[in-house]
C-alpha cells in the first residue's frame, strides 16, 4: 500500500480546478463539497501512482468510488510482474489451476449459471429510442439490438445495482488501448472492475500498458468501462468454483453518447472484457457512424498465393461459425499460404488513396474450444499452449485440457475431470467441456500471426466475405453483384443459433452482418451507413458470401471445409484480380462449373452449387418480411430496392 487517496477530495479539486471560485459552483456541487470537507470516504491506492492519472481519469475513478465502495484502488500497469502476483492469489484462492503440462497455462471453472454473453440482458442507452432500434412493426419483438431509456438505465445502474457493488473488494483500474497503443486508428479505455480474472484476461485480449496515461495526455477521451460481478461482501449468495456472480441481476449497459459502458453480474468473458463486444463492437460501431468509419464483427487474414501475390480479406460470421478456424487456416493446397491478423474483430476506415484498411483492434483470441483440434485447426492449437487462461474445459489427469473434438488426441480411458468437476472418461454420457469453453491466448504467439497484423495503418481490404451455418440451399460461395447487392446479401445473413449466447437449439435465426448481438445503433441508419461508403473515387472491396455447412439429403456436409476452405479463398482472389470465371444467378454470380480447384476432392459440383427454386423463393419471400418486420420504414431504400431486385430474379428461375 504506497498511498492514501481520499476520491472525494479529488473530486472538490477538480471542481476548484474548473471553478475560478467557489462562489461558481452549483447548489448541487456545493452539496457534495460540504459532504466532502468530512472526507469520510478514502480508500487505500494498492497499486500504481494515483498522481500520474490524467485528472479526468482520476475524477472517474473517484466517481465510481464513490458509488461502487471498494475497499482499495489497484492501479494495473499490465507488466508481467503485476499478473504474476495476481495469478498467484487466484491460483491459492481456488479460482486458478494451473495446467502443469503447459507452460504458463491456466484452467478456470465459471459458476455454471454464469457460462456465456446473456443478449436477453444487454442494452443501448439513448434518449430517443430510435437511434438504438429500428421501428419494428406493430406486434413485433426487435430482435436488432435493445433499448433502455437514460431514466431507466440510471434506476436499474446508478441507483439500484452499483451502489456499493464493491464493497469488501478491490477495484483494479485497467487502462488499455485497442488496437496498437497510439496508432491513428486506435481507441483508448479505462476498465474499472471488481474481479482479478478480468483484469488476467483484459491484459491478454486487449493492450495494458501504463504508456496509455501518456496517450491520453491531461484529458484525452477514453470508453468508461465500469464492471462489477455484483457480489459485495458479506456475500448474499454462494459463491460456487470461487468464482463470484450475480446472474439473476445481470445487466449490460452501453451508453453511446458518454462512451461508456457499465456491466453488472457477470464474470464471463463477453460480458466482463468490456474492450471485446461492449467497446470494440457496440460502442465502436456507433463512434464509427459518427466518424466515418466500420467496427464490424470480422476476422482479417492475409491469403498468399503459389506466385507470391498476397490479398487481405475481412470476412463475417455469427459468433462460433468458424471464424477463428478460417483465421488461422491451414491450407490443403501446396503453395498458399495464410497469415492471421484476427478472429473476431475489425476496424475499417478509407485511407487518402481510396482503400479500406483495417485493423485487428484486440491482441488475443477469445476462442471457442470445443470442436477446436490439430485437425481443424492446429494453427489455435498450438497458439494456445501457452500464457492462456482455459475457461470451463475439461482438465486431463496429467494437468492437460480437454474438450469435444480432442478425442483423437489423449490416450483413451485418460481421466478427466469436467468442466462441472466430476469424474469422466471419453466415450462417458455428457461432456466434459461447456460448449461455450473458451481459450484466451495472446494473438503474438499465433505461429502463422501476419507481420502486418499490428501496423498501425491497417492492411488494405481487397475482399468482404458474409457467411453462416446454412445447412440447405445455399451455395459454397457466390459473388455479389456489386456493392449495394453485397450489403443487402450482408443484411439477409442468417445462421443456426450457436452456444455463444443463451440461445438453445439449432433454429437458424437472422444474424444481419453477423453483427444482431453487437448493434451499436438503429441497424436500418447502419445499413444506410454502409450504403454511403461507396464512392466512385474509392476502390470498394469486392462482396462474397459463403457456406462451408451445407448438407445433403443424408444429413453429410456436401463440402470438407477446413483446410480446403482454401480453394474457396483461391477463387475469391481470382475474381478479385478479375477473372472471367463467374456466370450471373438469380442469387449473385456463381462459380462457373469447373473454375474453383476441386483437385484431389470426392465432392459433388452440384449439391455444392444448385441453386434449388423453392428454396430460394421462400427464403428471399421470408427475408422481405423479417426486413419489414425488423427495420420497418428504416430500411434504407438501396436495400429495399437490391431485395426486390434478388426477388424478381428468383422469380424468373
Ligand atoms: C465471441 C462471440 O465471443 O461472438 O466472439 O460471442
Ligand atoms: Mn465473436
Amino acid at each position: 500500500m504506497n498511498e492514501i487517496i481520499s476520491p472525494k477530495m479529488e473530486t472538490v479539486n477538480n471542481m476548484r480546478n474548473r471553478h475560478d471560485s467557489l462562489a461558481d459552483l452549483t447548489s448541487r456541487d456545493m452539496e457534495d463539497f460540504m459532504e466532502e470537507m468530512g472526507g469520510e470516504i478514502s480508500v487505500p491506492v494498492l497499486n500504481g501512482d494515483w498522481d500520474a492519472l490524467p485528472a479526468n481519469v482520476r475524477k472517474y475513478i473517484a466517481e465510481n468510488v464513490r458509488l461502487c465502495r471498494p475497499k482499495g484502488v489497484f492501479i494495473c500497469d499490465g507488466s508481467d510482474e503485476e499478473a504474476e502476483e495476481i495469478t498467484e492469489k487466484m491460483v491459492n484462492r481456488g479460482l486458478l489451476t494451473k495446467l502443469d503440462k503447459y507452460e504458463n497455462c491456466y484452467l478456470c471453472r465459471t459458476d455454471p449459471a454464469d457460462v456465456a454473453r446473456v443478449e436477453g440482458r444487454t442494452f443501448i442507452v439513448t434518449k430517443e429510442k430510435f437511434e438504438t432500434v429500428p421501428h419494428v412493426q406493430e406486434g413485433v419483438k426487435g430482435i436488432l439490438g435493445q433499448w433502455m431509456s437514460p431514466e431507466d438505465a440510471e434506476r436499474e445502474m446508478v441507483q439500484d445495482r452499483f451502489p456499493g457493488c464493491m464493497k469488501g473488494r478491490v477495484m483494479y483500474v485497467i487502462p488499455f488501448s485497442m488496437g496498437p497503443v497510439g496508432g491513428a486508428l486506435s481507441k483508448v479505455g479505462v476498465q474499472l472492475t471488481d474481479f482479478n480474472y478480468v483484469v488476467l484476461s483484459m491484459r491478454i485480449m486487449t493492450r495494458v500498458s501504463s504508456k496509455i496515461w501518456d496517450v491520453l495526455g491531461e484529458n484525452g477521451e477514453f470508453v468508461q468501462c465500469i464492471h462489477s460481478i455484483g457480489a459485495p461482501r458479506p456475500l448474499q449468495r454462494k459463491v460456487i468454483n470461487h468464482w463470484p456472480c450475480n446472474p439473476e441481476r445481470i445487466m449490460i449497459t452501453h451508453f453511446p453518447d458518454q462512451r461508456k459502458i457499465m456491466s453488472y453480474g457477470s464474470g464471463y468473458g463477453g460480458n466482463s472484457l468490456l474492450g471485446k463486444k461492449c467497446f470494440a463492437l457496440r460502442i465502436a460501431s456507433r463512434i464509427a457512424k459518427d466518424e466515418g468509419w466500420l467496427a464490424e464483427h470480422m476476422l482479417i487474414l492475409g491469403v498468399t498465393n503459389p506466385q507470391g501475390e498476397e490479398k487481405f480479406i475481412a470476412a463475417a460470421f455469427p459468433s462460433a461459425c468458424g471464424k477463428t478456424n478460417l483465421a488461422m487456416l491451414t491450407p490443403s493446397l501446396p503453395g498458399w499460404k495464410v497469415r492471421c491478423l484476427g478472429d473476431d474483430i475489425a476496424w475499417m476506415r478509407f485511407d487518402d488513396e481510396g482503400r479500406l484498411r483495417a485493423i485487428n483492434p484486440e491482441a488475443g483470441f477469445f476462442g471457442v474450444a470445443p470442436g477446436t483440434n490439430k485437425k481443424t485447426n492446429p494453427v489455435a492449437m498450438e497458439t494456445c499452449m501457452k500464457n492462456t487462461i482455459f475457461t470451463n474445459v475439461g482438465m486431463t489427469a496429467d494437468g492437460g485440457v480437454f474438450w469435444e473434438g480432442m478425442e483423437k488426441e489423449i490416450e483413451r480411458e485418460q481421466k478427466i475431470t469436467t468442466w462441472l468437476g466430476d469424474q469422466w472418461k471419453v466415450g462417458d454420457k455428457g461432456k466434459a467441456a461447456h460448449p461455450n469453453s473458451r481459450f484466451c491466448c495472446p494473438a503474438s504467439q499465433c505461429p502463422i500471426i501476419h507481420d502486418k497484423w499490428e501496423d498501425p495503418a491497417g492492411v488494405p481490404i481487397d475482399a468482404i466475405v458474409f457467411g453462416g451455418r446454412r445447412p440447405e440451399g445455399v451455395p459454397l460461395v457466390f459473388e455479389a453483384f456489386d456493392w449495394e447487392h453485397g450489403v443487402m446479401l450482408g443484411a439477409a445473413l442468417k445462421s443456426e443459433a450457436t452456444a455463444a449466447a443463451e440461445f438453445k437449439g439449432k433454429q437458424i435465426m437472422h444474424d444481419p452482418m453477423a453483427m444482431r448481438p453487437f448493434m451499436g445503433y438503429n441497424f436500418g441508419d447502419y445499413l444506410q451507413h454502409w450504403s454511403d461508403l461507396n464512392k466512385p473515387e474509392r476502390q470498394m472491396p469486392k462482396i462474397f458470401h459463403v457456406n462451408w455447412f451445407r448438407l445433403n439429403d443424408n444429413g453429410k456436409f456436401v463440402w470438407p471445409g477446413f483446410g480446403d476452405n482454401i480453394r474457396v479463398l483461391d477463387w475469391i482472389c481470382r475474381r478479385v484480380n478479375g477473372e472471367d470465371i463467374a456466370v450471373p444467378s438469380a442469387i449473385g454470380q456463381l462459380p462457373v462449373e469447373g473454375s474453383l480447384n476441386l483437385k484431389g476432392l470426392n465432392v459433388s459440383w452440384e449439391e455444392n452449387f444448385s441453386l434449388p427454386k423453392k428454396y430460394w423463393v421462400e427464403d428471399i419471400e421470408e427475408t422481405k418480411s423479417f426486413l419489414q418486420a425488423q427495420v420497418g420504414c428504416d430500411l434504407p431504400l438501396t436495400i429495399s430496392n437490391e431485395v426486390a431486385k434478388q426477388e424478381e430474379r428468383i422469380r424468373l428461375m
